[in-house]
């Protein structure tokens, strides 16, 4: 299968993060994407291109207008603040306090616009969200002339980045925008299968009250794990989107066995509702030795993943998301690529 990649990620780096007490690099770095890169090279998945400029016009259908206005502008804000170092927000409006309003100062802006602080930027970062989406949507228009797969090597990634909002270092939602450009070119289901390790609270929410996208996660359970706050199995979509809108949470420890059940589980339900091209949220970090997670899936498991999605006999367009144990990311995003065609 073709890779769609744009070596323009490398400019969002030095990310930060605070992690337990202390500020450290964040786990998501440009080392991520090179691994993967290395990996579908050594392996011989097939060609890798770069991709082609789009507007965000497709963008402007799953994420509001002011939010897509606002992030370009950031870097700039901030240095006219007189700050260097990352762009980062620290206070957000949570109960009590006013979520309607968007202040005029760039700290006040970094909060509304997030709902975490897992989204530094620097001055490379837009142009890295905006290779990102461009890498989502050439890989979607490779499916939509005829491919029957095709892998959107995307970073940063895009899962937890809702219509209005960043977080979890993801800015905009590349597979909702991928996913958007098949409903743009007549596709009246659309499928997304997220197996990254947290629940893709950003993809859940944009799609919340649609039918024309079904949207299904398999993750940690929220009630132990980031983002906390979204992705309960109650959770099923609300008017239109009803019953459109599926979660697989699962506890701390989680092993391939139970894991694996809940995906085909989620495939004979994504068969249920007959799409006509199934994107998934590829992230890797339910590997056993990923540094922020706390699933046991092995290196030999990811192939089989990719075997069982190919199984569902779609267009499939992989997005990647999340990974962080860096030397083995490759070998597993690739592995479940691999293991889909067969290899
Ligand atoms: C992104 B993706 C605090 C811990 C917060 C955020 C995890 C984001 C994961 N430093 N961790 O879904 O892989
Ligand atoms: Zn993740």
């Amino acid at each position: 299968m073709k890779t769609v990649f744009s070596p323009r990620h490398a400019g969002h780096a030095n990310n930060l993060e605070l992690v337990a007490g202390a500020i450290v690099p964040a786990f998501e770095m440009p080392s991520r994407a090179d691994y993967v890169l290395e990996r579908l090279t050594s392996e011989g998945l097939g060609p890798v291109l770069e991709p082609e400029d789009f507007d965000l016009s497709i963008a402007a259908r799953v994420h509001r207008q002011d939010y897509l206005d606002f992030l370009p502008t950031v870097w700039d804000l901030w240095t006219a603040a007189g700050r260097t170092g990352t762009a980062l927000p620290f206070t957000w409006p949570t109960r009590g306090l006013r979520g309607d309003v968007c202040p005029d100062f760039i700290d006040g802006k970094l909060g509304y616009y997030s709902f975490d602080g897992g989204c530094g930027m620097v001055a490379g970062t837009w142009d890295a969200i905006k290779s990102s989406h461009d890498v989502a949507l050439t890989a979607a228009g490779l499916i939509q002339s005829g491919e029957s797969a095709a892998f959107a090597l995307c970073r940063p990634p895009g899962h937890h980045a809702g219509a209005g909002f960043m977080g979890g270092y993801c800015y905009i939602n590349n597979a909702a925008v991928a996913a958007q450009s098949f409903i743009d070119k007549g596709a009246k289901r659309v499928s997304i299968l997220d197996v990254d390790y947290h629940h893709g609270n950003g993809t859940q929410e944009i799609f919340y009250g649609r039918a024309d996208v079904q949207v299904i996660n398999l993750h940690a359970d929220p009630m132990q794990e980031y983002p906390y706050f979204l992705g309960h199995a109650d959770e099923r979509g609300t008017g239109e989107g009803e019953g459109f809108n599926l979660n697989y949470p699962m506890p701390f420890g989680t092993s391939f066995d139970t894991w694996s059940a809940a995906l085909d589980d989620a495939c004979h339900k994504l068969l249920a509702y007959q799409p006509e091209v199934v994107l998934v949220s590829l992230g890797v970090d339910t590997f056993e030795k990923d540094p922020i997670s706390k699933f046991k899936l092995k290196t030999e498991d990811f192939p089989k993943i990719g075997a069982r999605i190919r199984k569902l006999g779609l267009p499939t367009l992989f997005v990647m998301e999340g990974g962080y144990a860096v030397a083995e990311i490759g070998v597993n995003a690739v592995g479940v690529l691999t293991g889909f065609e067969g290899a």
